[in-house]
């Protein structure tokens, strides 16, 4: 129970504490009233520096250094006035322009100016009628902005995904045309060897076969019987030589290909040699007792040796058919043909192209110059298709590494263009292309730059970064800089230019508008990218 002495106590503090003004403090918004309330006779400057006469307040007399002791006059430089604004919404001004004589936008309640100076009318009711009217209208300008920025988002997460599918094709794509290349190399390298040898070994027209007592180093013509037989034994030689290569090659294909390629034309001859490899025992015994044959056609020119002359008459004179079979070059052909096809046959197409096409029955240095010639070709050909291809890597990673905006909404609007009449001038400008001021008069095209860099805050990770950007490097001025343009974008239904300035010679700004800067709204269980960001201020 309260006693009749303390509940008039409590009555006094009370009144103690709030003796409410008799009206609002002028200049001051009604939130903020109550540090107006004085308990006595004094009142303390809002930042404690200094207690001065209640009366003071905005008396048109500046006492408090922070100038909260004037907030509805210009006495204090450093205040503020707030104008109630009712009808619209309310607003500061500096105190300065209170009672300038200036009805103020901002107050358009009028009450910035009391003191008779000029009369304002409170306008406030149309103000905010058209107000609001915009506001509906960038509200919905909004609602589109967003909607189009988060297609945008998606198209950038999509083309994203399939340029990382594109990079990984690439990859392996060149990285089985480098295995590719490195056994065309070999091959060119083999066949360049095997022509020099052919040349070096071809070039005296009268060679050395064989010495014996009776025949101290002999000599015999070109045209001869056992010339041939020798060169056709060289021919042997060089065709054993290759099926060895073929066999290398094989051999290293299997050993080094990469087996996360599934290349088929190179698992098919890796197949195929694992096959031939077990004939080729059989192969090899087939050989011997060709090579039988030719050893026992060659020990019976041997005898004929003996008894006659080396001498061109050997040729036309021998009766033995499987001589001058041999001599044709037949005998030889027929042996090796089937054993180099076999094996030649083995190789993927694309090294085969690098082969001759016929091994045999052409002439030796010209066979062996034309696979050389072949085996550069297909050298050359697989070095530019695997140059086009990394073009076309380094296009796809430059893609990868650039900067879309924080969502990857600006990949949607990578090269479109748009453009701005501007009377004198046709202003152009394509989103990460180039800015271009075009003559109405002469039609002359002035390049303004190209793009550079987003400029909207110098640190990267703020919201704002992606919202300017700066095309540079344009045709220099005369007398100047090189021509620029700063891009200004604000949220928009669509990507547009407003208005294009020059605020310094040759230094141009385009101001624009563009889903891509709308701000999008947070909702919950939204993914971390779509909360960070919030409804933009209109
Ligand atoms: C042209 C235009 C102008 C620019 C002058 C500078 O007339 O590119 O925008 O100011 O050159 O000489």
């Amino acid at each position: 129970m309260v006693g009749k002495a303390s509940l008039s106590c409590i009555l006094a503090a009370v009144l103690l504490v709030s003796p409410a003004l008799s009206s609002n403090v002028k200049g001051v918004a009604p939130e903020k009233q109550a540090l107006y309330q004085v308990s006595g006779k004094t009142w303390t400057c809002l930042d404690k520096s200094k207690t001065i006469p209640a009366s003071a307040i905005n008396d048109d007399y500046c006492d408090c250094p922070d100038g909260s002791d004037e907030p509805g006059t210009s006495a204090c430089p450093n205040s503020v006035f707030y104008c109630e604004n009712k009808g619209h919404i309310p607003s500061y001004i500096k105190s300065y322009r209170v009672n300038d004589g200036v009805c103020d936008p901002e107050c358009c309640d009028g009450s910035d100016e009391s003191s008779g100076l000029i009369k304002c009318d409170n306008i406030c009711k149309e103000v905010g009628i058209q107000y609001r009217k915009h506001k509906a209208e960038m509200d919905a300008i909004l609602t589109s902005g967003v909607s189009t920025k988060r297609e945008w988002i998606e198209y950038g997460k999509s083309k994203m995904a399939e340029l990382q599918i594109e990079k990984a094709k690439l990859e392996e794509q060149i990285a089985i045309m480098r295995t590719e290349l490195g056994a065309l190399e070999k091959i060119e390298e083999v066949a360049r060897e095997r022509e020099q040898a052919a040349r070096d070994s071809a070039a005296p027209v009268n060679v050395v076969i064989k010495t014996d007592s009776k025949c101290p180093p002999c000599k015999i013509s070109s045209d001869s019987a056992a010339f041939k037989i020798s060169s056709l034994r060289n021919h042997m030689k060089n065709l054993q030589d290759e099926v060895d290569e073929l066999l290398t090659i094989l051999h290293d294909m299997k050993r080094d290909h990469n087996q996360n390629y599934h290349d088929m034309a190179v698992k098919t001859a890796i197949s195929g040699y694992d096959e031939f490899l077990v004939d080729y025992d059989v192969i090899k015994s087939e050989r011997q007792e060709d090579a039988d044959e030719e050893d026992n056609i060659e020990q019976a020119d041997d005898v004929q040796d003996e008894e006659q002359d080396f001498t061109n008459e050997v040729v036309e004179e021998d009766t033995d058919p499987v001589v001058k079979e041999a001599a044709q070059g037949n005998v030889v052909s027929r042996i090796t043909s089937a054993f180099v096809t076999k094996l030649e046959k083995l190789l993927p197409a694309k090294f085969k192209e690098a082969l001759p096409s016929s091994l045999l029955n052409v002439d030796e240095a010209e066979r062996l110059q034309q696979a050389t010639t072949k085996a550069s070709d297909a050298v050359r050909e697989k070095r530019n298709e695997i140059g086009t291809k990394e073009n076309d890597l380094n296009g796809v990673n430059a893609k990868l590494n650039k900067d879309y905006g924080r969502d990857l909404e600006w990949m949607k609007l990578e090269n479109e263009c748009f453009e701005k009449d501007e009377g004198e001038y046709v202003y152009s400008i394509c989103i990460f292309g180039g800015a271009h001021q075009k003559s109405n008069r002469d039609g002359a095209n002035t390049n303004l730059g190209t793009f550079d860099s987003y400029t909207g805050s110098a640190d990267s990770s703020s919201p704002e970064y992606h919202n300017k950007q700066l095309y540079n490097r344009g045709t220099k001025c005369w007398n100047g800089p090189e021509r620029s343009v700063k891009a200004v974008f604000e949220c928009g239904a669509k990507t547009e230019i407003l208005e294009v300035t020059e605020p310094e010679k040759c230094e141009y700004q385009f101001k624009m508008r563009s889903p891509a800067v709308c701000q999008l709204v947070a909702t919950k269980g939204e993914d971390e990218a779509e909360a960070r960001v919030i409804h933009e201020e209109l």
